[in-house]
């Protein structure tokens, strides 16, 4: 258990933070705002829980919407959430950038089966950030700017009347959730100025990539994505974005466009300098039949 413990510890310690998102648990039964429906969805907080009333909605894809501060979901790119209905209701979750983009490019779905219980649902927008209606054009909506979600009830379907039930509201956070691998893959502890410095992108368009500040503020550098390739452990189509060139010490994000950001990485001399102490230190942990004191152990 001990060492299990100190691995957590360990990939927690180089695990970077990410933004907390969205949530709504309903249990102060006051419906805040943000809400906003059409007139044939009745909204009510009551009893630590949303409750739904809707009227013969569906073939005109009725829906309601709720409205958020900006949130960076790009690395966390869920929206999960309980739910419940007497009776058997396909809901469909859209994003909405602030740019008024909507993810309807590939609708996510889920079947809420008619029994009354409550069960948990994960909307995963992991390579869905794009819309395609209104045609001809798709266009990319930007996970790093998620201001509100539209839901619909049966959309385009025969008309559906019930109240539908949703609790423990998370759009964007982690909690309890596996992360999907990233679409920018890199070395997350960093890079040598001097050494070879390569990042991956999956799916991505040719064109550039930009090296960005901590604060996303600033570019630094700008790179051509290599050319697509088959890796075939994966079966996934990627470009290599090579930075060698770029080697001013800092911390930074990649950006590919139509992907979003990488995790935070640094460029500095001696990167691996902690995460080196910490391996060693593990094997201080794992000695056997003697004391861990505070003074070398830590609390
Ligand atoms: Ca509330
Ligand atoms: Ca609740």
């Amino acid at each position: 258990m001990r060492k299990i413990l100190l691995l957590l510890s360990v990939v927690l310690l180089y695990t970077r933070g990410v933004s907390q998102g969205v949530s709504d648990d309903f249990n102060d039964n006051s419906l805040g705002t943000g809400w906003n429906a059409n007139a044939d969805y009745v909204l009510t907080e009551t009893n630590q829980e949303l409750a739904i009333a809707a009227s013969a909605v569906g073939p005109g894809y009725e829906n309601f919407i709720f409205t958020f501060p900006s949130k960076d979901i790009s690395s966390v790119p869920f929206v999960k959430l309980n739910m419940k209905s007497a009776a058997q209701v396909n809901v469909r979750i859209d994003l909405i950038d602030g740019n008024g983009k909507v993810t309807n490019n590939s609708p996510i779905v889920k079947a809420v089966p008619g029994t009354n219980t409550y069960g948990a649902f994960t909307y995963n927008f992991y390579n869905l950030f794009s819309q395609s209606y209104p045609p001809p054009n798709v266009v990319a909506v930007d996970p790093t700017d998620i201001v509100g979600m539209i839901i619909f009830f049966k959309p385009g379907g025969t008309a559906f009347s019930g109240t539908v039930y949703f609790d423990d509201l998370q759009i964007g956070s982690a909690t309890g959730l596996t992360l999907p691998p990233a679409a920018i893959r890199l070395n997350q502890i960093g890079f040598y100025p001097s050494a070879v410095k390569t990042a991956i992108a999956v799916n991505a368009s040719a064109g550039p990539f930009y090296i960005v500040s901590a604060d996303k503020q600033d570019t630094l550098y700008t790179g051509t994505l290599g050319n697509a390739a088959t890796w075939s452990p994966s079966g996934e189509s990627v470009r290599k974005a090579d930075f060698t060139s770029f080697i001013t010490s800092g911390s930074y994000y990649i950006n590919v466009p139509g992907l979003g950001y990488s995790h935070l990485f640094d460029i500095k001399n001696a990167v691996h300098h902690d995460v080196a102490k910490a391996t060693l230190k593990a094997f201080y942990f794992q000695r056997a039949s003697t004391a861990l004191t505070a003074p070398y152990a830590g609390d």
